[in-house]
């Protein structure tokens, strides 16, 4: 009998993971907001992923670009006893408090996107983020290259920064690399430097006023596409050709951008994925399996898309451009 009761026992036990191979699990994801096409690209990737996945149950929160309402998210999270975090923070600093709590809870921290300017002194589980110096040199490293091309190498070029949410690690990683980028060309000159915040409403309110106060722009460097997009619209309504008499050079490489790159309006766009499910899945799985992952921001490798084709345009990663219009099918964000 005893022996019949332990077989049943048994094999109930492996029905029962036949079932289910994975643990019941509460996935949080402390989201900063909505403004731009890659943030949606990234918030539908890893909900789905999340939803989707056998035993989780996904807990979003859309911090409407507020630290504060992030904050307040993350310590929900903490009090409703989630599993795991999933954190983007909208801005650099402010976070020590905050995350300090999320590692006194012991919730396994998982930093997506933009990295916290405290993560030296937290833990987390694993870090996963765009290289935003490397992409920032890729732009003007970009525009410096297409203009040789043209044969403007030597021409006295006026160089526009449209720069991201201030304080975002994108927009401070790019705006440096963007400038380290341009000291290989000294002819040319940044005339104009201001924050579109990362949305196309914005990025075309700045175009329009620089177009009015600024005497000359030759190249738009927009931190990221959906700014370029907008500055294509107020360029267009000021009378002029945008991609001939302005040069645009976006990040990210949504698909609006390779349509605009396609249809002439912008000239190139930065590759910066926002698809890190793929990444993000398989780590808390094997988190939960017992694995451990370094403190490394892993970067995903990126390309860079254009107007040409074959501009060699890395910094300290190569990269050689790949013409928008041969790949555009294919794009899935
Ligand atoms: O480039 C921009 C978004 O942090 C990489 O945020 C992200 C940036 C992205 O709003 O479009």
């Amino acid at each position: 009998m005893k022996k019949f009761l332990a077989i049943v026992l048994a094999l109930a036990m492996v029905m029962a993971l036949g079932v289910s191979a994975f643990a019941d699990l509460k996935v949080a994801f402390s989201q900063i907001g909505q403004e731009s096409d890659w943030r949606t690209a990234n918030t539908d990737n890893l909900c789905a992923a999340i939803e989707g996945h056998e035993g989780w149950t996904l807990i979003y929160d859309d911090a409407q670009q507020k630290q504060e309402n992030q904050i307040k998210a993350l310590r929900n999270f903490i009090t409703q006893g989630v599993d795991y975090i999933l954190f983007t923070g909208v801005v650099n600093t402010g976070w020590d408090e905050v995350l300090a709590e999320v590692n006194e809870a012991e919730i396994p921290l998982i930093l997506i996107d933009r990295m916290p300017e405290c993560a030296d002194k937290i833990e987390y589980a694993a870090a996963f983020g765009g290289d935003f110096v490397e992409e920032g040199r890729r732009q003007t490293i970009w525009a410096g290259e297409y203009l040789k091309s043209l044969g403007r190498g030597d021409e006295e070029i006026a160089v526009a920064i449209m720069e991201g949410t201030t304080g975002a690690d994108a927009q401070v990683g790019r705006t440096k690399g963007n400038l380290e980028g341009l000291e290989k060309y000294p002819n040319m000159k940044v005339v104009a430097q201001q924050s579109g915040n990362f949305t196309r409403a914005e990025g075309q309110a700045v175009m329009e006023s620089w177009l009015k106060s600024v005497d000359k722009i030759d190249v738009l460097i927009a931190q990221n596409d959906d700014m370029g997009l907008g500055a294509v619209d107020a360029i267009k309504a000021a009378g002029l050709v945008p991609g001939k008499d302005i040069i645009i050079v976006g990040c990210d490489s949504v698909k609006a951008a390779f349509e605009a790159i396609v249809a002439g309006d912008m000239n190139a766009t930065i590759e910066c994925t926002p698809l890190y499910a793929d990444f993000v899945v398989p780590t808390i799985e094997g988190l939960e399996a017992g694995e451990t992952y370094g403190r490394d921001v892993l970067h995903p490798a990126e390309g860079v898309y254009d107007c040409v084709g074959g501009i060699v345009c890395g910094g300290e990663v190569e990269v050689t451009s790949t013409l928008a219009a041969d790949v555009i099918d294919a794009r899935v964000y």
